[in-house]
């Protein structure tokens, strides 16, 4: 009983993800996810810089193979390192879960809950867009939705479908979008922010949101870490009559922490924050201090189930919930990892949900179901994901860069 064989593919079906197989002496593999957006390379390398490390270690020892990556590398936390990591402790929840005939959510502790609450990403260029947009995810049964919406006289907006750099979906108009890639180009394409224009217009949407549908839907929304301290405390103000489930990334406080108390202290709409936040002692301040209400990070982004469950238990104290990161640049590996975690945890809160192309669904065959409004991971033992490397093969890597936003007078400004 030892680690054999450790493989990592780069592959593009329909977007770039960087995937991890790691095969025991019995023949038992298990999945893994490093898929690091527009940084794929980067991540790929990191593994098979590891990948000796781990042959002919005992697969059976989870914690002690992460500590030996994490300690071992002296280089500890990093976006690089830890979707590497993280690749390989879900590859060894997932060959244990099979060794063992059970699903991963058990080997956490068992299903906490029936079903995972999911949200989908709503968005449009204008108000009736926006609506046909919303309406569609509550046709498919959506009970919470992300609503992002396009800016007068700003050509593109993060998040929303139809705007020009966004690819929206073949077939499902107004319903989907892969923002990112954003294109397949080496050199990133740039956007434009105006924090003015935005603070004008997106209250009205959302009273008009409101208006239109009542109070009985969740809505959430996205800053994408554009505002200042300042401003975020005010918009978290304005908003407050709508009744936000979170707004997110308000500002970018994952790096100075502190710029969140101005908008805590101005404001009770609940903030969710970290999906660029990379290891559990980023968040010591955050949750000791209850800065946060969501922990968005994502298993792949995070140091893996290992990792992730000591972050949800810390902040289980301070009755801090999850809201893991689930957009389509986390492979259908990553995201039945989130999946699991959270069945398992006490203190889930919701889970993003971005369905995958069906391009990506034919390489990664998943188990985990979708039932009015709430995912399940399924019961088959590990994480219950399997990848068609044949086909994988056919979808090599394409370099696909987030975009780069600049003010309306050229400065460099945050994604
Ligand atoms: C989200 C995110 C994504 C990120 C993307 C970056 O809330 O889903 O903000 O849209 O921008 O995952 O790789
Ligand atoms: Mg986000």
């Amino acid at each position: 009983m030892a680690i054999e064989k450790v493989d990592v593919f780069v592959t593009s079906p329909g977007r770039n993800f960087v995937v991890l197989k790691i095969t025991t002496t019995d023949g038992v593999t298990g999945l893994g996810d490093a898929t690091l957006n527009g940084r794929e390379l980067a991540a790929a390398q990191y593994l098979k810089t590891i990948a000796p490390m781990l042959i002919g270690k005992n697969e059976d020892n989870i914690e002690d193979i992460w500590q030996y990556l994490y300690k071992g590398a002296y280089w500890k936390r990093g976006p690089v390192t830890m979707a590497a990591i993280s690749a390989v402790d879900v590859a060894l929840w997932d060959i244990k879960g099979k060794k063992l005939g059970v699903p991963v959510y058990d080997l956490l502790g068992g299903a906490s809950r029936t079903g995972l609450l999911t949200y989908g990403h709503a968005s449009g260029v204008d108000l009736p867009s926006l609506f046909d947009s919303i309406d569609s995810y509550l046709d498919k049964g959506f009970k919470a939705v992300r609503v992002q919406s396009a800016l007068p006289g700003i050509p593109s907006t993060y998040g929303v479908a139809g705007s020009a750099n966004a690819q929206t979906g073949k077939g499902e108009k107004g319903m989907r979008y892969d923002y990112e890639p954003a294109r397949r180009t080496e050199v990133p394409v740039e956007e434009v922010w105006d924090a003015r224009t935005y603070m004008n217009t997106l209250p009205g949407v959302f009273e008009a949101v409101r208006n239109k549908y009542g109070n009985g839907i969740a809505l959430l929304h996205d800053c994408h870490h554009r505002l200042s301290p300042i401003q975020a405390a005010r918009f978290g103000k304005m908003i407050e009559p709508y009744d936000l489930f979170w707004m997110e990334d308000c500002t970018p406080a994952e790096e100075n922490q502190e710029m969140l108390r101005v908008v805590r202290e101005h404001t009770t709409t609940p903030i969710a924050i970290g999906e660029i936040i990379n290891s559990a002692t980023d968040y010591l301040t955050l949750i000791k201090e209850q800065l946060l209400d969501y922990v968005r990070s994502a298993v792949t982004h995070t140091g893996g189930i290992t990792h992730m469950k000591k972050l949800m238990d810390y902040a289980s104290f301070y009755d801090i919930k999850s809201g893991f990161h689930g957009p389509t640049d986390v492979s259908p590996v990553g995201m039945a990892a989130n999946l699991h975690l959270g069945l398992a945890i006490p203190n889930f809160g919701i889970q993003e949900y971005m369905r995958h192309s069906d391009e990506t669904l034919d390489v990664f065959h998943t188990s985990y179901t979708f039932t009015d409004g709430m995912l399940h991971p399924g019961n088959k033992p590990g994480i219950g994901v399997e990848f068609d490397e044949k086909l994988a093969a056919k979808f090599p890597y394409q370099p696909a860069p987030l975009p780069v936003d600049r003010l309306l007078d050229g400065t460099v400004h945050e994604w």
